[in-house]
């Protein structure tokens, strides 16, 4: 029964980011070119290897938008006692890389203790292959909407743990990605601060934590 501990990870950002293919890649090892089956889903477990000298596995629940990604529409459970977000725009649409400012709002508003971040540009595979971008990404081409020093900066300015370009697409950064954060996480939480699964009364299923230990995080 999945009832043991485990890091909760959440996954967020505008609608059509690419969240739930860089979930799905991460976890199922899959690649939707349509929309992905969110339905009746709002989370998953995984596990995987830190990037430690000696690695450990940790396993992580990740929690997808299961579709609810305008601002207002996320509920708290979702946010509540998550210790670590990967926090997602696509890098060929800028007003998705602007509507970071309220995503941030929310965590700051839903979290107790803003959880560590790590911030993603996604779609990766469609901006690399620009004639003007010579790989730097910091060209802005047909494609690219967000240079790699934007996202850059607003990675740092926000304290984030660091800013990747992904491609669910083309398997590029996706296990680095939630690897970092995990390691991250891992390393600052105490075990019993992970997020434990309880059923409530009516079968659904929550999460709970102890908290005592979140602050080392941020
Ligand atoms: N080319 C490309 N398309 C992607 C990538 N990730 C997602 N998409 C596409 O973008 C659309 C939205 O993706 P989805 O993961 O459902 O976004 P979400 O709404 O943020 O969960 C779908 O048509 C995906 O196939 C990627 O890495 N590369
Ligand atoms: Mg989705």
């Amino acid at each position: 029964m999945e009832e043991d501990l485990a890091y909760k990870i959440i996954v967020i950002g505008s609608v059509s980011v690419g969240k739930s293919n860089i979930t799905s890649r991460f976890c199922d090892d899959a690649f939707y070119p349509d929309i992905v089956p969110t339905l009746g889903m709002d989370f998953k477990y995984t596990s995987c290897k830190t990037l430690d000298k000696v690695p450990r596995t940790v396993r992580l629940q990740v929690w997808d938008t299961s579709g609810q990604d305008h601002f207002v529409t996320l509920t708290t459970a979702f946010y509540r006692n998550c210790q670590g977000a990967l926090l997602c725009f696509d890098l060929t649409n800028r007003t998705s890389f602007e509507d970071l400012d309220t995503w941030y709002e929310l965590l700051e508003r839903h979290c107790t203790t803003l959880p560590p971040l790590l911030l993603v540009g996604c779609k990766l595979d469609l901006v690399q292959s620009d004639a003007d971008d010579c790989g730097e990404g910091n060209v802005l081409g047909s494609n690219r909407q967000v240079s790699r020093s934007e996202g850059d900066g607003w990675a740092r300015r926000h304290k984030c743990l660091c800013y990747l370009e992904t491609s669910a697409k083309e398997n590029t950064n996706v296990s680095s990605a939630f690897q970092q954060l995990a390691t991250y996480v891992s390393s600052c939480a105490a075990p019993n601060s992970s997020s434990r699964l309880v059923k409530t009364l009516s079968g659904q299923t929550v999460s709970e934590s102890n908290d005592k230990n979140k602050s080392k995080c941020c």
